[in-house]
């Protein structure tokens, strides 16, 4: 190994942690407790249907998504397909923490083979 090449890795990896220096700044910034705080929207799911405690979501907001199986089969709760919970046994609760940058109508079904066709799926409103 020549001196040439140890020296172009020093340098990458200097440029590597200010990177992560710029991206965690950016971060604490987001997550300033005074600027953002979280909202709460219970998700029930039951036999074949799911329930809002509220009628839409907000943009740009940490979204905590409290998902409950209140039906007596096995449930999960996906959202637009790139976010979703675990398969929820029944009489379980599961956390879900999102945050949706984009006001738009959201696409969410139960992923169990069949429930959407039965009534488990339906669109998020986010505004
Ligand atoms: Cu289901």
């Amino acid at each position: 190994v020549s001196k040439r090449t140890i020296s172009v890795a020093v340098a990458a990896i200097s440029a590597g942690i200010a990177g992560l220096t710029l991206v965690a700044t950016g971060m604490s910034a987001v997550q300033s407790p005074s600027a953002v705080k979280p909202v709460k929207i219970t998700v029930t799911m039951s036999d074949f249907k799911f329930k809002f405690s509220k009628p839409t979501a907000p943009k740009g907001v940490p979204i905590v998504f409290t998902v409950i199986n209140k039906g007596p089969s096995p449930h999960d709760w996906d959202l637009d397909g790139t976010k979703g919970t675990p398969v929820v046994d029944v009489g379980k609760t599961t956390v879900l923490k999102v945050t949706i940058k984009k006001a738009g109508s959201y696409r969410y079904v139960c992923t169990v083979p069949r429930h959407a066709q039965f009534g488990m799926s339906g669109n998020l409103t986010v505004k």
